[in-house]
């Protein structure tokens, strides 16, 4: 039996990062309809497949995170979490059910799925699964996020955060500060550095090894609808002051893409491999990694090896973004 901190390691391997595969069958069948495929159980498996056993995938990724419906459906004709494991790349899983409307903070949302989650981590494991996921939402208004948002959904991070290293997953803690609404850079920071040191608060009572846990923040960037775009040194020099409050021990820390460009994710992520920072830097991106691949395919078995191509090109950009780190220590 491996450990979190063995696990961790694995993850967070240099040179690589982790793809979030992960949309719940609701936002797979969207993307999927709107690339013109139909959002059928079936679709949803042969795309996760066609993303999975992208040649030489694991030169770039250590990990991929899978939803619940993936994990019981089969890749090559062998149950997803063997495949990958065969593959060499590390099954995860996102355990959360997701953000749902908080009562008593009208707007806001708290993540769902503690109930019975010790029992689903027992039978994750089971299936082949190493590490798991669960993503808090936050978005930023005049008024919010609210001291009541950032205190329930930092509790809801350290439980399942705590439930996980019982029960032998890595937890991918993921705080996400959606980039929804026209804020400034700067408020993106106050906001996130709020809350990740309630993170922290939460995960320390509830004695979370963080050397046996990922962090999955957003990047500090301006929102969506502000024109000024804020230049990668600039994204790199704001988010290393937010997370240097994280102790030296946490494992490592994968960004999110949170809806940015595919090529900016990566020119942000490669300027944030200039940090002199004790933990290490890499991607678990979403959107920013499969989205060209998706678009390639669109559900044509004759542009199967296109979407391949598109998912691979990605992943290269972005680890050797994430191998400039390597590169530059030892200069
Ligand atoms: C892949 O999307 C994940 C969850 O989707 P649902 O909202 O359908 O549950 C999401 O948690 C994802 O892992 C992260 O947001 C990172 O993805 P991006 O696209 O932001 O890099």
């Amino acid at each position: 039996m491996h450990t979190c901190r063995e696990i961790a390691t694995q993850l967070m391997a240099p040179g690589k990062g982790i793809l979030a595969a992960d949309e719940s069958i609701g936002t797979m069948s969207t993307r999927l309809e709107n690339a013109g495929v139909e959002g059928t159980a079936e679709n949803r498996r042969v795309y996760r497949e066609l993303l999975a056993t992208t040649p030489d995938l694991a030169d770039g990724v250590s990990g991929i995170i899978l939803c619940d419906e993936t994990l019981n459906q089969h890749c090559g004709g062998a149950p997803f979490a063997q495949a990958l494991h065969t593959l060499g790349i590390l099954p995860g899983i996102k355990v959360d059910t997701g953000a749902k409307a908080c009562p008593g903070l009208p707007g806001e949302t708290v993540t769902e799925g503690l109930d019975g989650l010790a029992a689903r981590l027992t039978r994750y494991a089971e299936l082949g699964a190493r590490f798991a996921k669960w993503r808090a939402v936050y978005a930023i208004t005049d008024s919010t996020p609210t001291a009541g948002a950032i205190a329930v959904n930092a509790s809801a991070l350290a439980r399942y955060a705590a439930a996980c290293q019982e029960a032998g997953l890595v937890p991918i803690v993921e705080p996400e500060v959606v980039m929804t609404g026209n804020h400034s850079q700067i408020r993106c920071a106050e906001v996130t550095a709020a809350i990740h040191a309630e993170v922290r608060t939460a995960l320390e009572l509830l004695n979370v090894d963080l050397a046996g846990m990922v962090l999955k923040p957003n990047m500090i960037v301006e929102g969506a609808d502000n024109p000024d775009r804020t230049a990668p040194a600039d994204v790199a020099a704001v988010t290393g002051k937010v997370l240097q409050a994280w102790p030296d021990d946490l494992a490592g820390i994968a960004f999110l893409s949170g809806g940015q460009p595919p090529d900016r994710a990566t020119a942000n992520l490669a300027a944030l491999q200039h940090l002199r920072t004790p933990w290490p830097l890499t991607f678990s991106f979403g959107r920013a990694l499969v989205t060209p691949a998706l678009l390639a395919w669109r559900g044509d078995t004759t542009r199967y090896a296109a979407g391949q191509t598109a998912l691979a090109e990605r992943v290269r950009a972005n680890a050797a973004a994430v191998r400039l780190r390597t590169e530059l220590q030892r200069t």
